[in-house]
């Protein structure tokens, strides 16, 4: 069976772009391969984020994966930081990884973009040396991630490929596999810019957790264009883009029939029908969260999850130590 593997930073909470973008093909595709998906919590010090909330939201994510689908008996499930050889072999590839290329990396530079270089942490511009151990440490064949970390994993490739042309043959190459519709969900009140998580704003950003009338008042408050046309043309209509496109991912409707669908209606009919997905979609998770996130469930879960990844992880660390010649491998 094939390996994937993906992580999500758990630097705030998660939204609908995530479940679209990440989650949804994690559980689709935990069925026919051999997945491990972790709590990427190292990744997310990269931005010095509040502890105690860091804490929660390590909990809460775990919560929602399992919620939303994930099976512990399909997924190993755990938090990156309790695993200690990914850091491990981070160090390693750190050291066979360039200034160059890392500086290249577009969510470095948009993340650092008019900062101080006084306030932006080592961590965030080596992050990417992070992920590639994250997925070379497991032999990864496939990287379900979305659009945006798609180049992070071409960097992956580039770091395994040149460390097997200089140490033998150690890592596998991974593939990415980016979803074709639903990779970008964009904000409801800007929708030239990606739904996210550490947004200003939150009344572009729809919560899966959160109070379902608030999320079903900000879909019908998203911005659209004064044309009523109900039609997919991102250039010049991304807001009424974005919300054919979260419509059909969770309806599982191409984007055609969507468009054919409400040929005749208005922006505020179609909104109405946008909003009745997402309050389905969240009524469903929230009730499922609020009953995992009862008792031991939880830690019962990571704790079987990290004893698989631990093992797996150990070996390949050692392995890249012993042939770098450092201590006693
Ligand atoms: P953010 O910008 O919200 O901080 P991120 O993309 O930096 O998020 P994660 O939250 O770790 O980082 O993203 C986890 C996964 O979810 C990634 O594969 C990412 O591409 C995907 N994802 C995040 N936001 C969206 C979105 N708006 N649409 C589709 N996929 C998304
Ligand atoms: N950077 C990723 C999260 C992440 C990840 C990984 C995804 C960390 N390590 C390894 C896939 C494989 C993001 O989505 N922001």
């Amino acid at each position: 069976m094939k390996r994937l593997l993906s992580g999500i930073t758990p630097t705030g909470e998660l939204h609908i772009g995530h479940y679209i973008g990440a989650i949804t093909h994690f559980i689709e595709m935990q069925k026919s391969y051999e997945s491990f998906v972790f709590v990427a919590d190292l990744h997310s010090l990269t931005v010095n984020p509040d502890p105690k909330e860091l804490k929660e939201n390590i909990r809460k994510m775990v919560g929602v994966y399992l919620a939303c689908g994930l099976d512990p008996k399909q997924t190993c499930l755990f938090n990156q930081s309790e695993n200690i050889y990914h850091p491990m072999l981070s160090w390693a590839l750190e050291c066979n990884s360039y200034m160059g290329e890392l500086s290249r990396m577009t969510q470095y530079k948009e993340k650092s973009q008019n900062k101080q270089s006084e306030s932006v942490t080592c961590g965030l511009f080596t992050y990417p040396v992070l992920m590639a151990s994250d997925i070379l440490i497991y032999d990864a064949d496939v990287v379900p991630v979305g659009g945006d970390q798609k180049q992070h994993v071409e960097l992956t490739r580039n770091i395994a490929e040149r460390f097997n042309n200089k140490y033998g043959t150690t890592f596998k190459i991974p593939n990415p596999v980016i979803a074709e519709s639903g990779a970008r969900i964009m904000d409801l009140q800007n929708p030239n810019k990606k739904m996210s998580k550490s947004d200003e704003n939150p009344k572009g950003v729809i919560f899966l957790l959160e109070d379902i009338q608030k999320a079903r008042k900000k879909i019908m408050s998203a911005v659209t264009d004064s044309d009523n046309v109900i039609k997919y043309d991102v250039a010049n209509k991304p807001g009424i883009s974005n919300l054919i496109t979260i419509y059909s991912c969770l309806t599982n409707e191409n984007i055609d029939n969507v468009e054919e669908a409400f040929a005749n209606a208005s922006y505020g009919e179609f909104k109405t029908k946008v909003a009745d997905e997402v309050e389905k979609l969240l009524q469903n998770i929230q009730t499922k969260y609020n009953e995992i996130i009862k008792g031991d469930y939880i830690d019962n879960v990571l704790d079987e999850g990290l004893k698989r990844a631990e093992k797996i992880a150990k070996e390949k660390a050692y392995d890249v130590y012993k042939k770098l010649g450092v201590g006693r491998y």
